[in-house]
């Protein structure tokens, strides 16, 4: 057999073209289920190294896992609608509709020369009217349930984007996109009910297979806070005020009450109070901050005392003014708390502001304000007892007087998911002077986002959709008088929160997927994807599928139950990637100079999966070269396998087996480089199982090798190698114990067991201590494998 060079370029597109000619990686029809999902891509044109990681590492998983007979369904898509494809159409003068789907064919391709196994019939595009039917419908449902909802309240405002952003897209004050300066602006919106499922979102966490970082975000972004409400009487008024706090064994340190600006008290205290025209201006000014200024722990703590209004604390029956102060947020708790400034910054900045008395009431922490726990101080009865009992007894003491219950308080808020923007699926309501907000009904769906030439949002923040008289002017579906549509459209978001249950029956025309193909496939077995801005995506699909449980559409709770993420690659400078920095890896250039097989195979072999790394330029080359040494191996002509190398192929095995598994893919190709440097006489059963191993990684490779070295069949029809226990047994040697150079007993030791463990070994027999008693030790000889010689003096 002459031998070729290993023409990666060659054998690429012709295992591809093949591949696709045969339609390898539709989805199997037998065995067990297992659902392998990547998070699918935006379609911003071009596949970013990030993508690249996420998909290679995902797809040597699920081929594994073919490989082992799981009927495993591996579907893509796009993400399609959103701003981005509107900022570069308008920066391009072209549709965004165009834009997207020129991108998403470039991105088509680039995905496919990957070598993946997608199953490319169950494609979605969020962005066609197939696809986006469903989110409407998804959104009527919501809608019907009490779930969705219209508001009018304070949105955050980017003054630059000229959009409503969601509070996650805001970033310590800025536009996540553009990075203006976000304001607040009142507007009518629409919101998903996510906080019905506070609870359960938080609690359920507890079920999935999930990183724990990934699982503490999401309960932070929930914010669940056990603790009471409290009541306060207000002498001269019918009407308690009720404050939320987390730490009612402080309450005999409360010294004034604080309400936020928007609280509903300030309106029926109007004519009571002797300093009106103050706290109105106050409030009128607080109107103009925005969350972040209010809460900031640097900013000072602005507020008026409300003259003329006392509170008294249920505790101790003293008086104590009352304040109102922007640091106090209307949205959290009840919209007014307690103040405590001996054992809360806030409440304690504050305090020493206005000049208003401390009171330390628990022991511990040598200065003001102490937030620890301890036992109480100044406290009337409850003195001596320590924290975590006295909030219980407290509380109890106070709900024998109609004074407090118990509360349990989350900072997570509704969904805010209407957007002033063209590039998103209309919200399916019509405004009916008559009526009110009438859902579309279903059989009208979708509700078709209309080819816009000018797609611009307008300045007063209104949406496109409402400059085009074609698309809003309609009749009520209700009384068929004139009315106008929704010109707000969802979120993207919305769209990406069901998509996984779609790729169970993409085409579906009469239902968003079918029950018995929702049953087939869902939960998602693995989830494989970034972990930076999931959090939302996550939360807001786990409360969608809860949603539609409980409509009775599906039967499982939690979306994904095993996730992971892949790392970040950094530059080879060790910094993030960037434009600015020079440091981006292009990875469409790598696989030009290596092919695609090196590319895949460096991207598991570079870290850690689940932590990335730096990127070594030499790195890839280092890959390649392994493969050509792979590549060497079609010379072997011998039937036998190698006896010798034997226990190194099924340790090979374990080892890669359970590596793919736990996703450490860098030390299973390190194991099959350890194998290859054992391989000096395999038997061609050995090359076999060494191009089944290697098969994930570098698919069109080991395709290519084994249809070369003539092995029957095609290599992604075969079966996972096994390994054998016994042959991975430490093999065992007797070694000869001899005191003074006479036989006196045999060690059952490991092969290869090193002289130092040799001469430990033999020291610690029980013959040896008999024979050596009294005797002192000149010397030990110890031969590995053969025999220990201890001699005396
Ligand atoms: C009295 C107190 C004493 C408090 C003390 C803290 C320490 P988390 O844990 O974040 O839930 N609070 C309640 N509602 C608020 C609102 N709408 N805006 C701003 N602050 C609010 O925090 C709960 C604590 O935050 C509550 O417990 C309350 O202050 C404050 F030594 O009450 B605490
Ligand atoms: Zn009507």
């Amino acid at each position: 057999m002459t031998l070729m060079e290993y023409n990666s370029r060659e054998i690429e597109k012709k295992w591809q073209e093949y591949w696709e000619r045969k339609e390898v990686y539709k989805t199997p029809e037998k065995g067990e289920k297992f659902y392998h999902l990547v998070m699918f891509p935006y379609p911003s044109g071009d596949l970013h190294i990030g993508h690249w990681y996420n998909f290679v590492g995902g797809d040597v998983y699920a081929r594994k896992k073919r490989m082992e007979g799981y009927r495993v369904m591996s579907p893509i898509g796009f993400d399609a609608f959103g701003l981005p494809a509107e900022n570069a159409a308008i920066k391009r003068n072209i549709h965004p509709e165009e834009w997207t789907h020129k991108n998403i064919e470039r991105m088509r391709d680039q995905i496919r020369a990957m070598g993946p196994v997608y199953d490319w019939e169950r494609e979605v595009v969020t962005c066609s009217p197939d696809y986006y039917k469903w989110t409407q419908w998804l959104f009527l449902k919501l809608f019907k349930k009490g779930l969705a909802y219209k508001k009018k309240a304070p949105a955050n405002f980017c003054p630059s984007c000229l959009t409503v952003l969601a509070n996650e897209q805001v970033v310590e004050g800025l536009c996540e996109r553009c990075d203006a300066s976000v304001e607040q602006k009142e507007i009518e919106q629409w919101l998903f009910n996510v906080r019905k499922y506070a609870d359960e979102l938080d609690s359920a966490l507890e079920e999935v297979d999930w990183p724990e970082r990934t699982k503490a975000m999401q309960r932070n972004w929930i914010g669940k806070s056990e603790g009471a409400v409290i009541k306060f009487p207000i002498p001269g008024f019918q009407s308690l005020v009720d404050v939320f706090t987390t730490r009612p064994d402080t309450i005999f340190g409360a010294t004034y009450l604080v309400l936020s600006p928007e609280h509903p008290f300030l309106k029926e205290a109007k004519g009571k109070m002797e300093n009106t025209e103050e706290v109105e201006e106050y409030i009128e000014k607080a109107k103009n901050r925005s969350e972040r200024e209010r809460i900031s722990e640097e900013k000072e703590k602005t507020g008026v005392e409300i003259k003329g209004v006392k509170a008294v604390n249920p505790a101790n029956k003293e008086e104590i003014p009352v304040f109102v102060a922007d640091y106090v947020l209307m949205h959290y708790g009840t919209g007014a708390i307690m103040a405590v400034p001996a054992h809360d910054k806030r409440d304690f900045s504050f305090a020493e502001k206005h000049e208003l008395p401390i009171t330390r009431v628990i022991s511990g922490g040598e200065e003001l304000p102490y937030e620890g726990e301890g036992e109480l101080v100044n406290s009337g009865d409850f003195t001596g007892v320590y924290s975590d009992k006295a909030k219980e007894e407290i509380v109890n003491f106070l709900e024998k007087g109609e004074r407090a219950e118990k509360k349990t308080s989350y900072k997570i808020r509704d969904w805010l998911i209407s957007r002033q923007r063209y590039w998103g699926a209309p919200i399916p309501v019509v405004h009916c002077s008559k009526c009110g907000s009438v859902p579309v009904p279903e059989e009208d769906l979708p509700v078709e986002l209309p080819s816009l030439k000018d797609f611009s949002p307008t300045k007063e923040g209104r949406s496109p959709l409402a400059k085009a008289e074609e698309f809003y002017k309609t009749a009520c579906p209700e009384c068929g008088e004139e009315a106008e549509r929704e010109t707000d459209t969802m979120d993207t978001f919305v769209c990406s929160s069901w998509y996984y249950i779609r790729y169970t029956d993409p085409k579906n025309e009469k239902e968003f997927a079918n029950r018995e193909k929702i049953d087939e496939w869902l939960p998602v077995d693995i989830y494989i994807g970034g972990a930076e801005h999931t959090v939302l995506h996550l939360l807001y699909s786990r409360f969608v599928t809860k949603a539609l449980r409980d409509m009775g559409y599906l039967s499982f709770s939690e979306p994904f139950q095993k996730l992971r993420h892949q790392g970040i690659i950094l530059g080879a400078d060790g910094q993030k990637m960037s434009k600015s920095k020079g440091n981006v890896v292009d990875p469409a250039k790598e696989v030009e100079k290596y092919g695609v097989d090196s590319v895949r195979m460096y991207l598991c072999f570079m870290g850690p999966y689940e932590q990335g790394g730096p990127w070594d330029p030499q790195g890839v080359k280092g890959v390649r070269r392994f493969l050509e040494r792979v590549w060497k191996l079609r010379e072997v002509t011998q039937e036998k396998d190698d006896e010798d190398l034997e226990k190194e192929v099924h340790k090979a095995i374990k080892k890669v087996t359970e590596d793919i598994e736990g996703m450490r893919f860098n030390t299973a190709i390190s194991a099959l480089m350890t194998l290859l440097n054992e391989m000096k006489k395999p038997g061609k059963g050995q090359v076999k199982t060494f191009l089944l191993l290697l098969f994930p990684f570098a698919p069109h490779f080991a395709s290519e090798m084994w249809s070369l070295m003539d092995f029957e069949g095609e290599i992604e029809e075969k079966e996972w190698p096994h390994y054998d226990k016994e042959k991975i047994k430490e093999e065992e040697v007797t070694v000869v114990l001899q005191i003074d150079g006479k036989t006196r007993d045999t060690l059952l030791l490991k092969r290869d067991t090193q002289e130092e463990e040799l001469e430990k070994a033999a020291l610690a027999n029980e013959k040896t201590k008999k024979w050596i008693e009294g005797k002192s030790i000149k010397k030990v000889i110890a031969i590995k494998n053969k025999l220990v010689n201890i001699v005396t003096k």
